[in-house]
């Protein structure tokens, strides 16, 4: 049977039965088209995906419900009319797009982690929401960055996501909210395009590559920034919320598997594709990678709870390729 360590919990209440009753929100996007599929795959009939876009990937296999997550009645109906336990808060606006609507961005990714953090301590819901290396800013040491250090983004998304685990930690200690996040790097995948990252050019980059044979690189070709590919993203996401709450010594970890400059992703992609071009064109963008780590520690994640990486930049740039080659076939 499967193993829902810290998620047992005794009284009365939705988390007192074992099996989680998922609430996903913000599923038409980069992570919630692959963490869907994984956990209606582990928790059948236990999945509901929401957004305010439609994704045919999530939306038209299993339960999808209209979700705009700063819409507190709204969120709450779809909770409690279907038993949910369980939220994972994915719902958000990330570095780039933040920038050009940092008010949009302040308003839908506040409100929506408010709304519900508020909904967990009423009615003992367990949540999980993705935190980002934009946390982290200019003042920060850049090189193998600890989860507890200087946190001044200069990023809305950033600030936001302080503002994130901040309240995401108090209502925990306040409230006993199971909330539990992982400061993700960039993410690279092949299922869908990431939309409005700063991280993006690592996968836009593996696109052009296999249509075109060349590629314009929003980033110079030395800023180093840390990457997690999709498997191994699945793999921490669904470790942590599976983890034996007594195993973690906090709620939010950074997670890391590499870490390489658009440089050394093209140098990469040249040796198994060696007619491929890059040329750089810096913009506002490459600003925004330059205030994030170059690499983070992620030793915590790794003591607490078992996190090991199994893609480095050869063996993942190997399995993209393939992956979409078979896509574009
Ligand atoms: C972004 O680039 O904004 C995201 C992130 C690092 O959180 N991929």
């Amino acid at each position: 049977p499967p193993q829902f360590g810290g998620y047992l919990r005794t009284g009365q209440g939705p988390s007192d039965v074992d099996e989680p009753r998922f609430l996903v929100t913000g599923a038409s996007g980069q992570i919630g088209v692959e963490l869907i599929p994984l956990l209606r795959q582990r928790h059948p009939d236990c999945v509901i995906a929401s957004d305010v876009r439609m994704n045919r990937e999530v939306t038209g296999a299993g339960p999808f419900v209209y979700c705009d997550v700063q819409d507190k009645d709204n969120l709450a109906r779809i909770i409690l009319e279907n038993g949910i336990n369980t939220v994972v808060h994915l719902a958000t606006l990330l570095s780039a797009i933040g920038e050009r609507n940092p008010q949009l961005a302040l308003k839908v990714n506040t409100q929506g982690i408010q709304n519900v953090l508020e909904l967990a301590a009423q009615h003992n819901l367990r949540v999980y929401a993705p935190s980002t290396i934009a946390v982290f800013g200019p003042t920060t040491p850049r090189e193998d960055t600890p989860d507890c250090t200087v946190k001044e983004p200069t990023t809305m998304y950033g600030i936001t996501k302080v503002h994130q685990e901040l309240l995401g930690q108090y209502y925990s200690r306040k409230y006993g909210v199971d909330f539990r996040s992982l400061r993700y790097p960039g993410v690279i995948s092949s299922a869908t395009l990431p939309g409005g990252g700063t991280t993006d050019y690592a996968v836009e980059i593996f696109h052009a590559a296999l249509t075109t044979g060349s590629y314009a690189c929003f980033l110079g070709p030395d800023t180093a920034l840390p990457f997690l590919y999709m498997p191994d993203c699945l793999a921490a996401t669904y470790q942590l919320m599976m983890a034996d709450s007594a195993s973690l010594s906090q709620t939010t970890y950074n997670v890391t598997a590499m870490s390489f400059t658009p440089a050394e992703l093209c140098a990469a992609i040249q040796r198994r594709l060696p007619g491929f071009t890059v040329d750089y064109r810096p913009d506002f963008r490459d600003a925004i990678a330059r205030s994030w780590p170059q690499s983070v520690d992620d030793s915590p994640a790794r003591a607490d709870w078992g996190w090991r990486p199994a893609f480095d930049i050869d063996a993942m740039t190997d399995h993209m390729l393939t992956a979409l080659d078979a896509q574009l076939r």
